[in-house]
């Protein structure tokens, strides 16, 4: 019979050979005339699936509220930098966007590993917090350079909100909030960060919608999709700096001797 030649590529998330392109086999007319948004494009870009639309909304609702945290941090700082060096759009956005990691933005798949992990095996928050400190691991998804115990997180408290009043549970989060709890009465800023709510948020939705095998949800915690949606979100925030030092016609920056310890 035929042989088929070996493919150099395997791909399962979209097609663009027909008349119009799929997300995993939902046609873009169909995405556009059911009105679609970008939370269902996500959930079938990323996930193969149809989620229903409180999880939509739920991941709707994080890109919205981590789109930007104003120009001091890490990211948007170096944007700026290198918008103000001259260097074009991608180039400034990737500058801010290399900044994402376990301090910044890029804890949210480490929170959902260690709070399902401790959760999954009846660690006390006390228990699970003492032994990341026997490790030397910064419990990720808490602690906050600006926020603080008496000064909340608005973005947390707004994702916390949506979930206890659309998922069917939210055991991982009332985790997180334990945790935090504990941390707190240690110093006041080790408060459960946006990183840590989206973290401890996303085990939920994916434990209690009923939308994944737990063999998925293990996957999607062990491959790290749950970053992709700070760094999809606060690209939105970082081009809009871009966009706005060009606008300002903002000087190449040079930071000030007098902010600079000189020391030998
Ligand atoms: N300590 C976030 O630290 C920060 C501890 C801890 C146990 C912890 C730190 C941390 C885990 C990573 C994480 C996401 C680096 C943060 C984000 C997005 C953002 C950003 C924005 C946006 C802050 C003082 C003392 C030390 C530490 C202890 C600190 N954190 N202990 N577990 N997690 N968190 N990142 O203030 O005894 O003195 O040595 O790494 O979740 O990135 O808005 O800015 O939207 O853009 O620099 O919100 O918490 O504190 O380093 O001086 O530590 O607290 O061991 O103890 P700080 P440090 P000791 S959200």
């Amino acid at each position: 019979g035929k042989v088929r030649a070996p493919t150099h590529i395997i791909s399962t998330i979209s097609d663009d050979r027909g008349e119009e392109p799929c997300y995993a086999g939902v046609p873009m007319s169909s995405i556009v005339e059911q009105g679609f948004g970008v939370g269902d494009v996500i959930s079938l870009l990323w996930f193969k699936r149809s989620l229903p639309r409180y999880c939509t909304q739920f991941i709707e609702i994080c890109i919205m509220l981590c789109a930007d945290h104003g120009p001091c941090v890490s990211g948007a700082h170096n944007t700026i930098v290198t918008a103000r060096a001259g260097k074009d759009l991608v180039s400034s956005l990737v500058s801010g966007l290399l900044t994402i990691g376990p301090r910044f933005g890029g804890a949210i798949d480490d929170a959902a590993r260690y709070f399902k992990d401790a959760y999954d095996r009846g660690l006390s928050p006390y228990e699970f917090v003492e032994d990341m400190k026997k490790k030397g691991i910064r419990v990720p998804g808490i602690g906050h350079r600006i926020k603080r115990g008496d000064n909340r997180d608005k973005r947390v408290e707004l994702l916390q909100k949506f979930a206890r009043t659309h998922f069917p549970s939210v055991k991982y989060m009332e985790y997180a909030v334990q945790v935090e709890t504990y941390t707190l009465s240690k110093a006041n800023n080790l408060v459960l960060n946006v990183d840590g709510a989206i973290g401890s948020l996303f085990l939920d939705l994916l434990a209690g919608s009923g939308m994944f095998t737990k063999q998925e949800i293990d996957e999607i915690i062990e491959i790290g999709y749950l970053n992709g949606l700070f760094v999809l979100a606060r690209s939105i925030g970082l081009i809009g700096h871009t966009f706005d030092q060009k606008r300002l016609k903002q000087p190449l920056y040079r930071h000030p001797w007098e902010d600079v310890l000189y020391t030998k």
